[in-house]
């Protein structure tokens, strides 16, 4: 019989979803030493979490964050509020020693997430940063072609994730639905959104980053704030694109914007090898798009490889070969990547300090866009 992991969440919004689909989803398709137990659910608004336990089956719930955090009956803390909130909570949890999840990114800048890594190691509680993109079986594919040394020498990394949400200049910013709009509360506008999305993916397949150059501008520059009621300035970048140098010699490439009419969440990335070529698009998850210079000279040309046999990563663990998985699997594959670690007590990687680099190359990006000048990261590899 699986041992108990008990689980309290902070936070019942579309991550709050998507992390409790994975945690009960995991224990069906995946022979783990740990399984999660859905103990509370904390937020502010009692009646509508406790709607939320309902539905997913939370045990009990909390109004106030720091009474879960102190529970004895919680094992694990998962982090599912807006940004500004991820430093104060982890740090509360660890010196409690409970295990942290935390959304991404995991802070508002470097300085915060430096504390926060401090805080866990301090503590010695397993963590990891939910950049779940890693775990969608075609990404985890790549990294294997990488590792396997199949690109040789890398010359090219390119991504860029675009979206089209926010171009009316009437919708407003800030409070509950519209918190990424507002600096205070999410810290960068598309560089922390979704360009950290990228950059997660991009330290893990390529290495770290050396320096970057950046620009980023707010198109719309005074929504209505729903918090006063009155016309304020927007904090965020709407877009970002940025130049870097990978320290393995590749040259990197970056766009993101929330200004891509027709665009969703179009995150693609494309690496260029001396011998092979990856391409990937969210849009398309399940297929890896490879190019393999050694295939016999008429056959050479662009594979599109679905990702579904029983040998690509975690697809065993799902339907038989050539049926796709979707979105929400690659949570339930970081929960089970995360039991198993906890359970050998290693690190489940993304760690706070994997994710820390990611905030460091965030950081040099905006301090790029405002001093146009070239900037050090100074990043180190991640797990
Ligand atoms: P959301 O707005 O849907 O949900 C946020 C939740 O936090 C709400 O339930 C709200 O009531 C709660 N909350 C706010 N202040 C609180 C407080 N003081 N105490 C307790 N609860 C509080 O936001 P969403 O989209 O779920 O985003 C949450 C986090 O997840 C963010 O850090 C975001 O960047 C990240 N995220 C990550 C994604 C991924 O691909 N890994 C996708 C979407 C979001
Ligand atoms: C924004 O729309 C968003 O939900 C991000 O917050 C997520 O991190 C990204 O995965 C999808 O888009």
């Amino acid at each position: 019989m699986a041992k108990p992991l008990r689980i309290g969440m902070i936070g019942y919004g579309f991550m709050g979803r998507a992390h409790s689909n994975g945690y009960k989803r995991v224990g069906d398709f995946f022979d783990l030493e740990y399984l999660p137990v859905l103990q509370a659910v904390a937020a502010r608004d009692a009646e509508k979490a406790q709607a939320f336990a309902e539905r997913w089956g939370y045990g009990r719930v909390e109004t106030d964050w720091r009474k879960l955090v102190a529970a004895d009956d919680i094992d694990a803390i998962d982090i599912c509020t807006p940004n500004n909130l991820h430093a104060e909570i982890a740090i509360e949890a660890a010196k409690h020693g409970k295990a942290i999840l935390c959304e991404k990114p995991l802070s508002m800048d470097v300085a915060e997430g430096e504390k926060m890594v401090a805080a866990i190691e301090k503590a010695g509680v397993p963590n990891t940063v939910w950049y779940n993109y890693r775990r969608i079986p075609a990404v985890t594919y790549a990294k294997q072609l990488i590792d396997a040394g199949r690109l040789g020498r890398v010359f090219h990394y390119r991504a860029e994730f675009l979206q089209d949400w926010t171009i009316s200049a009437d919708l407003p910013q800030g409070g509950a639905a519209l918190w990424r709009l507002d600096a205070a509360a999410a810290g960068s506008g598309v560089t922390g959104d979704l360009l950290a999305h990228c950059i997660d993916t991009a330290l893990w397949l390529n290495g770290p980053v050396s320096d970057v150059t950046a620009m980023t501008e707010t198109f719309v520059k005074e929504r209505m704030h729903t918090l006063t009621g009155k016309m304020e300035p927007v904090t965020i970048d709407d877009a970002c694109s940025f130049l870097c140098h990978f320290t393995n010699g590749s040259l990197g490439l970056f766009e993101s914007t929330r200004y891509a009419r027709g665009h969703k969440a179009l995150y693609t990335f494309e690496i260029n090898g001396e011998k092979m070529s990856l391409k990937w698009d969210l849009e398309d998850l399940h297929r890896l798009e490879v190019f393999d210079y050694s295939d016999a000279g008429p056959e050479r040309g662009w594979k599109s490889v679905h990702v579904t046999d029983g040998d690509h990563p975690y697809m065993g663990h799902w339907w038989v070969p050539g049926l796709a998985i979707g979105y929400e699997h690659s949570f339930v594959h970081q929960v089970a990547d995360f039991l198993e670690a906890y359970a050998k007590k290693q690190p489940a990687h993304p760690t706070f300090r994997d994710a820390l680099e990611t905030q460091r190359v965030c950081d040099a990006v905006l301090s790029s866009a405002k001093s146009h000048q070239w900037v050090n990261v100074n990043g180190k590899p991640v797990g």
